[in-house]
């Protein structure tokens, strides 16, 4: 299978990972900003799509836009066909077992937010316990803060070390006859940090416990088997991972999504109305009421198709060399520290320096053309934990360069000639 695929694929002449072939296929990397070459660095915030994402909404927009499940006419039919093949599409990407458990959603935001006013208002009561860490992003912080507002539950945070590592004896011990959830990322998007998620959901089912992923940073990077890592839900954003922005999916195990009440009401997700009584539809069409975006539906599905088309071996290899050669050169930077040195890491490298705020790092970097984040990263507690206000992070893709990290590095040192 292997030996098939490398030679079908359209990327990987000879075995070799072409980024520059893979460059081509992203029309914004060839932008110019301030006078410079683009330096994108910033994927972590959201990536680039390629023409195929691109062309694939405007298909649908020219060719094939109407409304879903609702007509029985052609444009109709033919726009709920691309629809429901990429929801096919989602869940052989993540090797969930049925298109039942693919729900789509706004992104990995709403995927938690439905969880945790789903199966959490439902499931949970006055005196348990929710445990999540201390590397979340607010979006896994925040929707539990809420429902523990409502129900009397309370959240109980898993420490991190001091190089940004999920500990798991620092979790088993928080585990306890009240917990009733775990939901955790699976990548770090301040630290980078890779969380043990199979352990982790190991050590949870053994106490009955169900797991939520927090994916976001995860899928970009990572190829993620959701019946491999045994998680009970498990969410993701489409804009990260190549797709347009205002679609994600939530997968959960068909079981306890059938258990869980709907998380909004309106049209599509019901099989009968009456002013007495209403009957949801099955799955996943019970936890998708409205107009869905249907052009995110299906760009995210094109993301998919151009991802399956590379070989992700080299993806990966090619990430970790990024990620390796990034941290030796800013290593060598005097006065500079890195924030995150897990041993498994993926995608982010978040910086400081002592005498500078990250926001001026930013600004100077983007005169350079380099695109970074500076800020918080929507991570608080990341920034308490470590003592500092906020951190400049570099956040790579597929698409980058050896080349692009050397701009990094000179426009760090364009900062400290600026700033002493
Ligand atoms: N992090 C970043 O720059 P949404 O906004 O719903 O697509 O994703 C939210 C989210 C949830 N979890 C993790 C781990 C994330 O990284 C994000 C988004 C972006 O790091 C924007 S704040």
């Amino acid at each position: 299978m292997k030996a098939f695929q490398k030679k079908q694929l359209p990327h990987s002449g000879d075995g070799i990972f072409d980024v520059e072939k893979i460059r081509q296929d992203f029309p914004i990397l060839r932008e110019r900003v301030h006078g410079k070459p683009l330096v994108y660095l910033d994927n972590g915030a959201t990536s680039q799509k390629p023409q195929a994402v691109i062309d694939a909404i405007s298909r649908y927009y020219q060719s094939e836009n109407s409304n879903i499940h609702r007509g029985v006419h052609y444009l109709s039919e033919q726009a709920t066909a691309s629809y429901e093949n990429a929801r096919e599409k989602i869940r052989q990407f993540i090797n969930a077992k049925s298109e039942q458990e693919i729900i789509f959603v706004r992104g990995t935001t709403e995927a938690i937010n439905l969880v945790a006013q789903s199966y959490g208002r439902t499931f949970l009561k006055e005196g348990d316990e929710i445990v999540i860490s201390a590397m979340e992003h607010h979006s896994n912080i925040v929707p539990w803060q809420i429902l523990c507002g409502q129900i009397g539950a309370r959240l109980r945070i898993i420490p991190i070390n001091h190089d940004g590592e999920f500990v798991l004896d620092e979790y088993r011990r928080l585990l306890n006859e009240k917990t009733k959830l775990v939901s955790i990322t699976h990548v770090s998007n301040a630290l980078g940090s890779i969380v043990p998620v199979r352990e982790a959901v190991r050590i949870a089912h053994e106490r009955g416990v169900p797991v939520l992923l927090d994916g976001a940073q995860a899928v970009p990077h990572l190829k993620v088997d959701v019946q491999e890592i045994g998680c009970d839900f498990y969410a993701f954003s489409g804009h990260k991972v190549f797709g347009p922005t205002g679609v994600g999916v939530l997968y959960g195990k068909a079981e306890l999504l059938d258990a869980m009440p709907p998380y909004q009401g309106g049209g599509d997700m019901i099989s009968l109305v009456t002013f007495e009584k209403t009957h949801y539809n099955v799955l996943p069409y019970k936890f998708e009421a409205g107009t869905p975006n249907i052009a995110g539906g299906i760009g995210l599905g094109a993301a998919i198709d151009y991802l399956n088309g590379l070989d992700w071996d080299q993806v990966s290899d090619h990430e970790k060399d990024l990620l390796s050669y990034a941290t030796d050169e800013l290593s060598a930077i005097e006065r500079l520290k890195i924030i995150g040195k897990a041993k498994e890491k993926a995608g982010v490298l978040s910086f400081v320096f002592e005498h500078i705020h990250a926001h001026d790092v930013g600004t100077i970097l983007d005169q350079e053309g380099v695109a970074v984040r500076a800020g918080h990263h929507c991570a608080m507690p990341v920034m308490q934990r470590f003592g500092v206000p906020a951190t400049a992070r570099a956040s790579f893709a597929l698409y980058n360069t050896r080349e692009e990290i050397d701009a990094l590095v000179k426009g760090i040192h364009r900062v400290l000639r600026v700033f002493g």
